[in-house]
């Protein structure tokens, strides 16, 4: 089947409100154009992020019952760390409460001012994690994965060369890890290949520079080389998982992903050294290592989470869920990023908007329209989230893509509103002459795109 119906049935529900455009036109204006500074409520399918929306199971809420809340040595930590390391393999485990900790920490122990980050593409938090420890994040992905029109399997790959020039060019010593994000969340949600990893793996091996995985949505990467590359397409995906972990020498990870869980996360390592600095930097910020910043019953949600996630029927669906909306875009002449990703579909607002120059923010002015005449909320990924003011010259950078993301919750949406969103979608651009580009006017100088307030061009 093409797209495998849903592998569970609905035993809770919540209502999501409809609003009317008048009401939707002012929500919009007393949030500065910026969807983040809208109520949730007034969201009739919230596409935003795939982080931290997803429903729990029935077996993970009678987890949540059996939370023990003990200040050290909690239970749950127990079934967490074995949980963790049946699949990662690493021997140190270090509970955090979402993914951007878990950086926070292994870059303030590993890394120092003017060193170097090569990741395929940084994700904004990791990015600003690494700056905000003095060092430079560089997006080493293969070319094709800048052009939103190619068919690649892996567009999420890195591209060796490059990797291997920047060592030779800049030296092994401000090179303290090269990290890999699995799938490549601001490339479109695209996989990484094995065959990539046991590339990366042997030059990072070849130089002895540590390598680690942003693990966020590992076991959706996992299903795409089951299914893309021949040499896995009998193999289990656990074993996929185990595999792919084997190359790296840790991980960084938010739960909030392929955990399916709410909130939680982790760091996990190999080396004893990185581990006892971050351990100690942990309790301040954090919390004891064995519940860092999260409830036992949180601990115990992710336990089971990480196993229900690496099921092959809720992989198929999930990944089939996240198609079909693509395909039912694609069908209407929408234009979006190819080939569709694990867990959102990408618009691509410079041909969808092709009146709005990059310095009117066309991705944005999607989004923003998007909800206005729909009640969709989804997020820019283009010169908001990813272009710089430069503060002694103001001059805007750009990034080469304009996006904007529909990221699917896992185990939230019916195909029905999926049809609900491709229909609404087709109708925008077919109306898409009308829609008008905006300015900044409140911007901070790190994650901007948090907090910005726009106004239209008139
Ligand atoms: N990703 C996302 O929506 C949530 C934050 S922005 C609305 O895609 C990667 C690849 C991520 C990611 C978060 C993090 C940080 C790290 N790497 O949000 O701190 O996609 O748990 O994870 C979001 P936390």
């Amino acid at each position: 089947m093409e797209f495998p119906a849903e592998p569970f049935r609905i035993k809770v529900v919540e209502k999501i409100q409809k609003t009317t455009r008048e009401e939707r036109v002012e929500l919009l204006q007393q949030a500065g154009l910026n969807l983040f500074n809208l109520p949730a409520e007034k969201i009739y399918i919230d596409l935003l992020t795939d982080s931290g929306t997803s429903a729990m199971s029935d077996n993970q809420w009678a987890g949540m019952m059996v939370g023990d809340e003990s200040y050290a040595g909690c239970k749950n930590f127990f079934n967490f760390a074995r949980a963790v390391r049946d699949i990662v393999g690493f021997s140190h485990i270090i509970p955090t409460h979402q993914g951007r900790s878990a950086e926070n920490l292994l870059f303030s122990v590993i890394l120092k001012k003017g060193d170097l980050v090569p990741n395929n593409t940084h994700f904004d938090t990791t990015r600003a994690n690494v700056l905000h420890n003095e060092a430079i994040p560089l997006d080493l992905v293969i070319d094709e994965g800048h052009d939103p029109n190619l068919d690649h399997p892996f567009k999420g790959n890195m591209d060796v060369d490059k990797l291997e020039r920047l060592i030779a060019d800049k030296g092994k010593k401000r090179i303290p890890l090269i990290m890999m994000t699995v799938t490549n969340n601001s490339g479109g949600g695209q996989p990484v290949s094995m065959a990539n990893l046991r590339q990366v793996h042997r030059v990072a091996k070849k130089h002895r520079i540590p390598f680690f995985l942003d693990a966020c949505r590992f076991a959706e990467n996992c299903f795409f080389i089951k299914e893309r590359e021949p040499e896995f397409a009998s193999k289990s995906i656990p074993s996929i998982a185990r595999e792919m972990f084997s190359y790296a020498d840790g991980c960084t990870m938010s739960a909030k992903k392929d955990g399916l869980v709410n909130i939680g996360g982790f760091l996990a390592m190999n080396d004893d050294t990185c581990y006892r600095a971050a351990t100690n930097l942990l309790i301040l910020l954090e919390g004891f290592p064995t519940y860092g910043g999260l409830a036992g019953r949180d601990l115990e949600a992710i336990a089971r989470g990480l196993q229900e996630v690496l099921e092959e029927d809720y992989l198929a669906y999930r990944i089939g869920q996240v198609r079909y909306l693509g395909e039912l875009l694609s069908r209407s002449g929408v234009p979006i990023l190819k080939p569709i990703g694990g867990h959102a579909v990408y618009l691509n607002a410079r041909e969808f908007l092709p009146h709005l120059p990059q310095a009117q923010f066309p991705a944005q002015a999607l989004a923003v329209a998007l909800y206005r005449e729909a009640g969709i909320r989804t997020v820019e990924i283009g010169s908001l989230m990813f272009g710089e003011t430069d503060p002694k010259t103001g001059k805007e950078s750009y990034p080469e893509l304009e996006l904007v993301r529909l990221a699917i919750p896992r185990r939230v949406y019916t195909s029905m509103h999926m049809q609900y969103v491709a229909e609404s979608i087709a109708q925008l651009y077919r109306q898409r002459q009308s829609i008008k580009g905006l300015l900044l006017v409140y911007q901070a100088p790190l994650l901007r795109h948090f907090t910005a307030r726009l106004s239209e061009v008139e």
